[in-house]
């Protein structure tokens, strides 16, 4: 993530509070901030700290109130404080916080996410995305008796050693870690690719076939911004793994129940062998889950030999929470509404763009898009990390904070989706492009 200096420290003069906070945080607290993706370190100055949120509004600690394109990095998908899903947290707080032991209401969920992902036959759950993907890798690599896994550049899968890795030389493509703590004995069985690119997955294969336990992928990529994967590109996933008794693992961690009910391989129409959830399954409390082909899943302890555990998974509080969001979805999918407040708001920035001269690539799916400033005089499609990585990061700094400035909260990263609510509304919409309009024509 490249740091850029704010234009001038924004967060000083407009945020006092925020200010003081954050300096009290950094003196306890890494960074300040209990995840890096809050720091802010992509578009310069200080995260702004929040109070309180509603609907598709935060307010932060100064009572200065924004319309939310975050939502929590995506579980916020009713909006903040949905009442059905306040109700459920609250019903379950009468009654315990956590047992350690089973209860009912784990197998309600695990019967709305069976009934809900075509793909998934049984369900572990866990507490975050993170120890999703972890598990999953484990898992895979359990049933196939084989090591390597494959992931794609751009592509995050949470802060797992073995997926903390760039690619190596291209012609070895084996991994390299990308953090400091992870090892190389670690980062070397794990092969990173472009996505995209189907023929750097048939060499792989071809060559290193027999090794591969899994391929993992975001299906539609929220990570490098957003990303829609080719068909040839899917295809061929599907068809070396089979060909190879490989495994694909779905990362729908972020796009699970955000871009359909069934996800983005609903949409897609792919079938994976194993799918990782977060965010929204867990209505903004922290949950995760892992599921798929119950004779994959039937290798995870206690049924099977492949070890997994956690003090907290499936916790009641989270449970009722993420219960509440799917059967709100189930009953009142907001899917449609979603794409077209969506196709709004795509055009409204595409053209806002075009108008100002400003060269920027827009994609969208659903509600979730991304606009990749670009420095060139013509638009050049994002369909990889080769592409999305040539962005102008200074740009979209300046427009992050000419958005902030007039109450619009983006991701604080060119490298991020933008998320929104079935509380946002055309009014919202109509707001935001307008202050785009305002922000562009001044860049
Ligand atoms: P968590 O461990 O943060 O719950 O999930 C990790 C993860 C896994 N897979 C995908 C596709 C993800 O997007 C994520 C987490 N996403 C980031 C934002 N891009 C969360 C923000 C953060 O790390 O603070």
């Amino acid at each position: 993530m490249t740091s850029h200096p704010a234009p001038h420290d924004r967060t000083a003069d407009r945020r006092h509070h925020s200010h003081e906070a954050f300096a009290r945080a950094r003196s306890l607290i890494p960074g300040g901030v209990n995840s890096p993706a809050r720091a802010f370190g992509g578009v310069g100055g200080e995260p702004i700290f929040f109070a309180s949120a509603q609907g598709q509004h935060l307010t932060d600690i100064d009572g200065t109130t924004y319309l939310d394109y975050i939502g929590s990095w995506g579980p916020m998908i009713l909006g903040h404080r949905h009442p059905r899903v306040v109700a459920a947290i609250e019903r379950a707080l009468a009654t315990g916080t956590s047992y350690g032991a089973p209860t009912e209401a784990e197998s309600r969920l695990a019967e709305l996410i069976v009934a809900a992902v075509p793909s998934i036959e049984k369900v572990r759950m866990v507490s975050s995305g993170t120890e999703a993907a972890m598990s999953a890798v484990r898992l895979a690599r359990g049933f196939t008796g084989r090591d390597v896994i494959v992931k794609f550049a751009g592509n995050y899968h949470g802060h797992v050693d073995s997926l903390l890795v760039s690619a190596g030389s291209a012609a070895a493509t084996l991994g390299v870690p990308n953090s400091p703590g992870v090892t190389p004995g670690t980062a070397r069985d794990t092969v990173v690719l472009e996505y995209n690119e189907p023929d750097q997955l048939e060499d792989l294969f071809r060559d290193r076939g027999h090794e591969i336990a899994a391929v993992l992928l975001e299906p539609v990529v929220g990570n490098m911004g957003l990303v829609v994967p080719r068909p040839e590109f899917l295809a061929a996933i599907r068809g070396l793994t089979r060909r190879h008794g490989a495994l694909v693992v779905c990362d729908e961690v972020m796009t699970g129940f955000r871009l359909a009910l069934g996800g983005a391989q609903e949409l897609l129409g792919f079938e994976p062998d194993l799918t990782t959830l977060g965010k929204i399954v867990g209505g903004g409390l922290p949950l995760g889950a892992y599921g798929g082909r119950a004779d994959v899943m039937d290798h995870v302890l206690p049924a099977g030999k492949v070890f997994q555990a956690g003090t907290l998974s499936g916790n009641p509080l989270a449970v009722a929470a993420g219960t509440a969001t799917l059967e709100e979805l189930r009953n009142h999918p907001p899917y449609a509404e979603l794409d077209r407040l969506g196709g709004r708001l795509e055009e409204g920035f595409r053209r806002a763009a075009a108008e100002a001269g400003i060269t920027a690539w827009t994609a969208r799916v659903g509600s979730m898009m991304t606009m990749f400033f670009q420095q060139g005089p013509e638009a050049v499609p994002v369909t990889g990390w080769a592409t999305a990585s040539r962005s102008d990061t200074a740009r979209y700094a300046a427009f992050f904070w000419g958005m902030i400035d007039r109450g619009i909260y983006l991701p604080c990263s060119q490298y991020e989706a933008l998320f929104f609510s079935t509380c946002h509304t055309d009014a919202d919409i109509d707001r935001t492009i307008a202050a785009a309009s305002e922000c562009l024509a001044g860049m």
